[in-house]
């Protein structure tokens, strides 16, 4: 049965104290937009994929590419969470040798679909996946979360272009709609806005939704999965550093390091 969105915020809470002990514990990582994504993932680990943790490389899962790969932290602690490997290995967090790198490696981690880290790339590959995919008969769904400032790189837009072009009717981009990057905001370093048009004009089927509400979020990725013949891109609205309200709307949490006494103000403030 599926969790419901009470039970889905208690997740949360526990995967965002998760990133901000990560990040403490490896002295760098990035916390404002892993914590403006955690309920993105959160949803789709626990409400939207079909997975199997206990069997992580199952042929027929849904895929997850993390085009924003900065996030780590967030997509570890989901997956650990999710039992895909133990959560005291969260505290080995960008150490040497530990498989959990600053960004997401699928030859080295239990759950990682694509190796990722340049900003731009993530939906290229999750299109090559959808590809692949639909040659092989398989039915399962592509996944590919992106960063708002990501949506800069030209790659995004010649793999937005190429999706419409193949009918990829089984790739769901997510867009984590802060409006902020690491220099500030998105709109003043180049716009984006409307960006939900810019998706509509490259014939994507479009939803907008608070990235926050589990309920929304839970009927835009069933009618995301509904669409055919055209990909979906969910238009997430988020807060930046989301739970933590010193951290909230500012861009210098985007990479900014933790220290002991931020940290215990921050856990409190989660609760
Ligand atoms: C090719 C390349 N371009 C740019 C960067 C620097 N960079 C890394 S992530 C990023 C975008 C961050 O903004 P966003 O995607 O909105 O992240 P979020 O706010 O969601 O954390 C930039 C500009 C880089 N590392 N490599």
């Amino acid at each position: 049965m599926s969790p419901t969105p009470i039970e889905l915020k208690d997740i949360s809470k526990i995967v965002r104290r998760d990133v901000l002990t990560m990040v403490l514990e490896a002295g760098s990582g990035h916390l404002g937009g892993s914590l403006s994504a955690v309920d993105l993932m959160v949803a789709l680990y626990w409400d939207v994929m079909r997975i199997r943790p206990d069997h992580p490389v199952w042929e027929d899962r849904d895929r997850f590419v993390l085009s924003k790969a900065h996030a780590a932290p967030a997509l570890y602690a989901v997956l650990a969470r999710r039992g895909y490997y133990d959560v005291k290995d969260l505290l080995t967090f960008r150490k040497l040798k530990s498989r959990l790198q600053g960004f997401p490696d699928m030859h080295t981690t239990i759950g990682i679909d694509a190796s990722v880290g340049s900003p731009g790339q993530g939906l290229s590959i999750a299109n090559g996946i959808a590809m692949a995919a639909r040659m092989d008969g398989r039915q399962f769904r592509v996944y590919c979360l992106i960063g708002d400032g990501e949506a800069h790189e030209g790659q995004i837009w010649e793999a937005a272009m190429t999706a419409a072009h193949h009918n990829l009717d089984n790739v769901c981009a997510i867009i984590d709609r802060n409006m902020m990057m690491g220099d500030g905001s998105t709109e003043d370093i180049v716009a984006l806005s409307p960006l939900e048009d810019k998706w509509r004009t490259f014939n994507w089927h479009v939803i907008e939704v608070d990235g926050h509400d589990f309920e929304r979020l839970g009927s835009a990725f069933s009618e995301a999965a509904s669409v055919k013949g055209r990909p979906t891109l969910i238009h997430a609205r988020t807060v930046k550093g989301k739970g933590v309200p010193f951290m909230e709307g500012k861009p210098e949490w985007h990479d900014r390091k933790l220290t002991e006494e931020l940290y215990e103000e921050a856990m409190r403030a989660l609760g």
